[in-house]
């Protein structure tokens, strides 16, 4: 060993040739192990996927390394240094971002600097770390000492050498990324980063999703094309025309709208039982009196509890990387407030924590509430759940109902949150999971058996106070409750395969409407999302909303949900995005993507126009007017 570091004394090259060597490795090995950390990429490791992925990440490598090459000369081996060290930064970041939002870091997501990334520094890195993350640091050391001895002794190059190194390394890189890149489905990159990221590394997908970010704030500016309005047009009036029907039309007309989100509440709780005790007594109770849809996914990206919200208020989807509470909150909108607001209803918005998280105080002017009670309009007597200074979902409770008017119809939209991640505030609560104690799906049934038990709470209370039969309540959930890291311990409980289509399958949340005075339950299984829910509502309160993209779940036909990274369900196919595999929605075999084709494209349209309507802002003034059915 010494006698090594003796020869490379004496001959800076060779050293140098070997620091060289050893950044491009170490940086490649780190990239590959970010895919796997976060189950992105899975064996065989040598896959065809995978092996695009190492090639295109190590020609990425070799890119940077030019420039280093180029840019640097006395400093070269210092700068190879610092650029390893913010790339080992950038990717560390990346995994733990990735394991809870299972997404990448993006510079949308900057602009939510202080809830979603702080959120993520805050609750999930300490739940989501795991001791093999070392892989990202083992280098530095030797790097560092590489730096020692090597910083001084190496000489400054002619800027001819330095120029032909550089343009090795870039010649190296191009070729071999070029090779590579025709052999992923390019198109597919504008719906999922994780599609690019998983089939040309993660540092293309940073660099794909920075250039559609430029170019997407420079178009922003530019006219909306003939071509494009008239295919909004169209789509909103082939919804407004695709009703099958009036079934329960007008039952809740002029009543209270109440609405609960809940956060974290996914279909998989519903009606379970661990050792004879119900996770959600209460909402099963309300469910036998309801209509319940069982069949509801959530289509939640970037910003998450906000994206359900808008996602439900606006039957709009929420943009692909960001929030669009934060991304857009200056748009103008058609909403489920704005509309209720015209027809001489108070509008209200309920959520016992910071009222600029998730840009909530701006977003909702942008939306049409009128009224938004805060963490600093409740008295914060009781804590539970997350970030430890949230109000608890029974003291939220307890305290909204009496900052409603209820002698004026009113809109009321509740936004629990004490079932948040990573649920470790629930691990002592005395219902008991079993063997899953101390997990942290156990953890997740423990905090959501407490949500239930507010509902019960909530329920009891809209009863004594007569506004349980005249309401439209409605609740669902907010988003995915066990991130993907988690998945095997929640297949196992499910007694389900570990298979791509099958975790679709089980991002679900439960959905529950019960009109005014109703008197008999039903379960509907047809096949939607949250984006459904707005035009099912108008429809129940016997008004028009024309500018929904989602369907009226009881009167229709059609049975699909588009998930915002592309994917597809419908009764017949489960379409993963990200690997482009299309599976029989019944018996899960795998089928060929041909004749599905023309149809996955047509879904996909839906979030094209979608994007288009909410990056220009094609609301605003009279450009689009879709004129009633
Ligand atoms: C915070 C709450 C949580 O106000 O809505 O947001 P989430 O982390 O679930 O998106
Ligand atoms: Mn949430």
């Amino acid at each position: 060993m010494l006698k090594s570091i003796e020869t490379i004394k004496k001959n800076p090259h060779y050293g140098e040739t070997l620091y060289w060597v050893l950044f491009i490795f170490a940086v490649l090995m780190k990239c590959i192990y970010f895919q796997f950390a976060t189950q992105l990429n899975s064996r065989p490791y040598l896959s065809f996927t995978n092996l695009m992925m190492m090639l295109s990440s190590f020609a990425i490598i070799l890119i940077i390394s030019a420039l280093v090459a180029l840019v640097f000369n006395r400093k070269r081996i210092l700068a190879l240094f610092i650029v390893n060290f913010l790339l080992t930064v950038l990717l560390i970041a990346d995994t733990n971002f990735f394991r809870y939002y299972y997404d990448l870091i993006s510079i949308p997501v900057f602009n939510n600097l202080d809830s979603r990334i702080m959120n993520t520094v805050n609750q999930s890195v300490p739940s989501l770390l795991n001791l093999k993350d070392i892989v990202f640091i083992a280098d530095l050391p030797i790097m560092f000492a590489g730096l020692i001895i090597l910083n001084k002794r190496v000489e400054k190059i002619k800027f001819r050498k330095r120029a032909l190194r550089s343009l090795t390394l870039l010649t190296i890189g191009l070729v071999t990324f070029l090779t590579v890149y025709p052999k992923a489905e390019v198109t597919t990159f504008a719906y999922s980063n994780n599609y690019s990221t998983q089939n040309l590394g993660v540092f293309y997908s940073h660099f794909y999703s920075t250039k559609s970010f430029i170019r997407e704030n420079i178009f922003r500016c530019g006219d909306l094309e003939e071509d494009k309005k008239n295919m909004i047009k169209d789509m909103f009036k082939d919804k407004n025309k695709s009703r099958t029907g009036d079934r329960y039309f007008g039952v809740a007309e002029d009543k209270n709208l109440i609405i609960v989100q809940m956060e974290s509440i996914q279909s998989f709780v519903i009606g379970e039982s661990i050792n004879g005790e119900e996770i959600t007594p209460n909402l099963n109770r309300l469910i036998d009196d309801s209509l319940y849809f069982d069949n509801i996914y959530y289509q939640t990206a970037g910003g998450n509890t906000s994206d359900a919200e808008f996602l439900f208020n606006t039957s709009l989807y929420p943009v692909e990387e960001g929030a669009v509470y934060y991304r857009f909150y200056e748009n103008t909108y058609h909403s489920l407030p704005l509309t209720l607001k015209d027809k001489g209803y108070d509008t209200y918005s309920l959520h016992g924590f910071d009222k600029d998280f998730w840009n909530r105080n701006e977003m909702y002017e942008a939306i049409g509430f009128d009224n938004f009670f805060s963490a600093k309009d409740y008295e914060m007597d009781e804590f539970a759940g997350w970030q430890g200074d949230a109000l608890s979902d029974l003291s939220f409770f307890r305290q909204s109902i009496d900052k409603i008017d209820t002698s004026n119809p009113f809109y009321g939209f509740f936004v629990t949150l004490s079932c948040h991640h990573p649920y470790d505030y629930f691990e002592d609560f005395e219902y008991d999971v079993g063997e899953l104690e101390g997990t942290y799906l156990g953890n997740y049934i423990k905090a959501a058996n407490y949500a239930d038990e507010c509902i019960g709470y909530f329920i009891e209370e809209l009863k004594k106070r007569d506004l349980y039969n005249d309401s439209l309540l409605v609740l669902y959930g907010d988003h995915k409750a066990i991130p993907k890291v988690h998945a095997d311990k929640l297949f196992e409980f499910l007694e389900i395969e570990d298979r791509e289509d099958n975790w679709a399958k089980i991002q679900k949340v439960p959905l529950v409407m019960r009109y005014p005075d109703q008197e008999t339950s039903e379960i509907l299984s047809g096949i939607g999302g949250q984006i459904d829910i707005l035009p099912t509502i108008s429809n129940m309160m016997g008004f028009d909303f024309p500018y929904a993209l989602g369907k009226d779940l009881l009167n229709t036909d059609e049975q699909y949900a588009i998930f915002r990274n592309g994917s597809i369900i419908t009764n017949d196919y489960v379409y993963i995005n990200c690997s482009r595999n299309v599976y029989d929605y019944k018996d899960g075999n795998l089928l060929d993507i041909e004749p599905y084709e023309e149809e996955i494209s047509s879904y996909l349209k839906e979030l094209e126009v979608s994007d288009i309507i909410i990056t220009k802002d094609v609301f605003k003034g009279t450009d689009l007017v879709i004129d009633k059915k």
